[in-house]
């Protein structure tokens, strides 16, 4: 372990002497670490996770923290009403330093420490009784940060899933063109399939500005390496990553499911035979969703959750797309054509969702 995580996390009150500290799951923004200690008794375990916060991304670092802990004790509170006996396994618990700080800075770099859920893992594929559990707990989720009085939460990205501003992201990149990437016609012809259905994604903010969709607290980063699920039980314990709770439509948190547990192939895929629809996961999903959102849900929000994962999809491939022209700015890589993979890849799940879609919205019917 190097001296500086040592001081990093000298800064918080941990448990037991620190033994070391190892990268740590996938994400494309922070940097995260699992912090393994050694009791006095001499066990070790893995206790805590240190994150260093993207604040390029994440540009005001302190209503973020305050965000994430508005949010964590909201849920906690929730589940101690409810009778729940695991609560610490069931939400995520930020530390405070030992200054009362929700965060320490070093160097230039913000961090911060949770506690390690034991017992927890994420997973790559999910089997039908899994994905009901997960379409449950993003139910329960949205209901119970429901009554956080409005204004209480910013927006720690402003326009973060508002597509108009997504599409005008790309714009300014074909525009600018800054390595020479509009050059490649594979790239002009993703651009040519984004154009062609902008607007029938731009519906959501059509429906919001004429009053008929309404806004809701979100998670907006739903996919399915944001859950964790019991290693025994394949029960979900939570979602995890809480920098983008804020007010956005319902579809963003129902289609990132269906973007990424529901896809066949990976977020990332090269081989386009493996990407497709797991019709089984879909309904198994929506099935847990709705035992749980059925109560608040209106009937154009029940009725457009196949298309949320359409536009979720769509979303997805436009920023990874903008990033690829931009000389992959945002996104963490792991090799050149690495966001190029990835914007393909969700244009190719895109085409199978739309192939699919009669069948899904036909399943919505059972609701509605
Ligand atoms: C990012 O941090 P991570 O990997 O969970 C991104 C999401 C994207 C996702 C794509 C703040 O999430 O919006 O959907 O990658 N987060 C941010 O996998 O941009
Ligand atoms: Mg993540």
């Amino acid at each position: 372990m190097t001296k500086d995580y040592q001081t990093i996390l000298d800064a918080f009150p941990l448990e037991g002497e620190v033994v070391s500290v190892d990268p740590f799951g996938n994400g494309h923004i922070n940097d995260t670490l699992r912090v393994t200690v050694k009791d006095p008794n001499g066990t070790e375990q893995i206790r805590y996770v240190l994150q260093r916060i993207n604040h390029q991304v994440f540009r005001d670092v302190e209503t973020l923290q305050r965000n994430i802990f508005t949010v964590t004790e909201h849920i906690r509170k929730k589940l101690e009403a409810e009778g729940d006996t695991d609560v610490d396994r069931h939400v995520c618990t930020f530390l405070r330093t030992k200054s009362g700080e929700r965060y320490t800075t070093y160097e230039g770099n913000y961090w911060r420490v949770m506690l390690y859920i034991p017992g927890s893992v994420t997973v790559d594929a999910v089997t039908p009784e899994s994905a009901r559990s997960a379409g449950r707990a993003f139910g329960d989720f949205q209901s119970r940060l429901s009554d956080i009085p409005e204004g209480t939460l910013g927006e720690t990205i402003p326009h973060f899933h508002d597509m108009a501003f997504r599409l005008h992201e790309l714009s300014e990149a074909i525009r600018e063109d800054r390595v020479g990437r509009m050059q490649e016609d594979r790239v002009k012809k993703l651009i040519k399939a984004v154009d062609d259905r902008s607007d029938d994604m731009l519906l959501q903010e059509r429906l919001y500005e004429e009053g008929s969709l309404p806004k809701h607290i979100n998670h907006l980063d739903t996919k399915v390496d944001n859950i964790l699920f019991d290693k025994e039980s394949g029960e979900v314990l939570t979602v995890i990553d809480l920098d983008t709770v804020m007010p956005g439509y319902i579809l963003s948190d129902v289609g990132d499911f269906i973007r990424t547990a529901v896809n066949t192939g990976a977020e990332d895929e090269t081989d386009e035979s493996r990407i497709g629809v797991d019709m089984d996961i879909f309904r198994s999903y929506v099935e847990g969703y709705m035992s749980s959102a059925s109560s608040f849900l209106t009937e154009t929000e029940i009725r457009l959750i196949p298309y949320g994962g359409r536009m979720m999809t769509y979303m997805q491939a436009v920023r990874f797309l903008t990033d690829y022209i931009n000389g992959d700015t945002y996104y963490k890589t792991d090799y050149k054509d690495h966001n190029w993979d990835r914007a393909w890849a969700q244009y190719v799940y895109l085409t199978r969702l739309e192939e699919r879609a009669k069948e899904m919205s036909d399943f919505m019917t059972h609701w509605l």
